[in-house]
Parts: C-alpha cells; sequence; structure tokens
C-alpha cells in the first residue's frame, strides 16, 4: 500500500509559529487586549481570518469589516517582515534527514498548511523540491480542524486516508488529522497533543525505525 506523508508547515517545518505570535501580539497590544503565549496556542493552524476573530473575542471587542480588513493587512506585513531574510537556518533541526530517508525510500511527500505564506517559505528555505503536492492556505475553504486540507493533499498524491501520516503541532490540526481518518502524529508537548497517535517533542526524537514501522 502507498502512503502519504503529509507534513503541516508552521511548528513542524520551521520555526515560524514565533513570528506569527510576534505579530498578533502586536495587533493586541495596539487594541489593548492582553495576548499571551497560551491564548496563543489557540491560534496555531488556525487561519488568519479565523486568529483575529479569536483575538478580538477575547478582548471583547466588535470591530466592522473595514477594521479587519486593516488589521489582517498590517497582521501579514508585519509577518512578511520577519521572514525577508529567511534560508535553510530556519529549518527546525530533524526535519531534513526525515524528508530525505522518506525520499529515500520512495515515499509519497505533501505539505499540508493552513498559511496563505507556504510557498515562498518553502522556495527560500530550499526544501520546495521534496514535495510531491503542496496543499496551503490558498487552496481551501475550511479551516482545521475541518480535515479538507488534508484529505485534498492525500487525494493529489491518489493515496487512501487511512494510508496518509500527517505531522502537526497544533490540536485543531492533530484533530484534522483524526476526522481524516489519518495517523497523527503530534510534534510538540504531550499535554497539548494528547489526542495524537504518536507524539514526538521535535523531529530529533524520530528515529528511522518510526518512519520504517509506518511504511510497512
Ligand atoms: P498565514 P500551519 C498556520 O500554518 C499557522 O499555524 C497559523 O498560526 C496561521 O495563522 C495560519 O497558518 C495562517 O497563516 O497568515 O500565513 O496565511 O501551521 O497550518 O502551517
Ligand atoms: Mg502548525
Amino acid at each position: 500500500n502507498k502512503k502519504a506523508f503529509i507534513f503541516d508547515l508552521d511548528g513542524v517545518i520551521v520555526d515560524t509559529a514565533k513570528y506569527h505570535y510576534l505579530a498578533w501580539q502586536k495587533i493586541a497590544n495596539q487594541l489593548g487586549i492582553e495576548f499571551t503565549p497560551e491564548h496563543n496556542e489557540e491560534l496555531k493552524g488556525v487561519s488568519r481570518v479565523r486568529s483575529l476573530d479569536i483575538i478580538l473575542e477575547l478582548g471583547k471587542i466588535e470591530a466592522d469589516q473595514e477594521h479587519k480588513d486593516k488589521w489582517l493587512v498590517q497582521k501579514n506585513e508585519d509577518y512578511l517582515s520577519y521572514l525577508v531574510d529567511m534560508d535553510e537556518s530556519e529549518i527546525l533541526s530533524g526535519v531534513v534527514p526525515v524528508l530525505k530517508f522518506l525520499k529515500e525510500n520512495n515515499q509519497l511527500i505533501a505539505l499540508g498548511s493552513a498559511s496563505k505564506n507556504a510557498r515562498p517559505i518553502l522556495e527560500k528555505t530550499g526544501i520546495i523540491s521534496y514535495f510531491d503536492a503542496i496543499v496551503d492556505g490558498n487552496d481551501v475553504t475550511n479551516a482545521k480542524p475541518d480535515p479538507e486540507v488534508f484529505l485534498r493533499a492525500a487525494q493529489l498524491l491518489n493515496v487512501a486516508p487511512e494510508n496518509a501520516i500527517v505531522f502537526e503541532d497544533s490540536v485543531a490540526g492533530v484533530q484534522a488529522a483524526n476526522i481524516a481518518s489519518m495517523t497523527s502524529v503530534g510534534i510538540g508537548e504531550v499535554k497539548v497533543l494528547h489526542e495524537a497517535k504518536f507524539i514526538f517533542p521535535d523531529f530529533t526524537h524520530i528515529e528511522e525505525q518510526f518512519i520504517e514501522s509506518l511504511i510497512k
């Protein structure tokens, strides 16, 4: 049976979650809303539009579309300013060896990200050629925990959902993988990602034997 290995982007392949956080924090500060790393956990894997709504709900602020659009543009411009000098050093440790191992073993690799900035990030970090399919925030209408992004990736690779493995750092993403009947691998803390089938603190803890056991 052919397998598909689907990677989330932010927080799994690259450490961009910190930049999303900084950019949202600026917006929140501007609006007088307290925004902590714990609050930020809820934004991981969530679309840009939904993220703003969560922050506004937090501050009990109601805003019209014009203001919301302004903040969304500001957030993205600020976020992109952190990515200007991005290169391969931004790739999280252990990721490239796993990508290489999968390729050497003729496995299919896809990206399944909520981000609309996914492609330029894969290009800047020099790893775009590893991916047989890319599904990102520009391709889907339903955000994680809706399984659309992962189902589309598996479909593009012609692999049944049951034969897909998803690497995710967010609660919403782990839930999306589970709803899709895929094997969820959480990257992060057990206390956050306990719904995942397997959990590792990061890719340096994923051994070749584990990947081999998934390929069989
Ligand atoms: P953008 P992922 C997600 O990416 C991030 O986790 C989330 O924090 C962000 O709001 C979302 O992408 C949208 O990103 O504003 O760049 O379109 O983790 O699904 O790769
Ligand atoms: Mg993520």
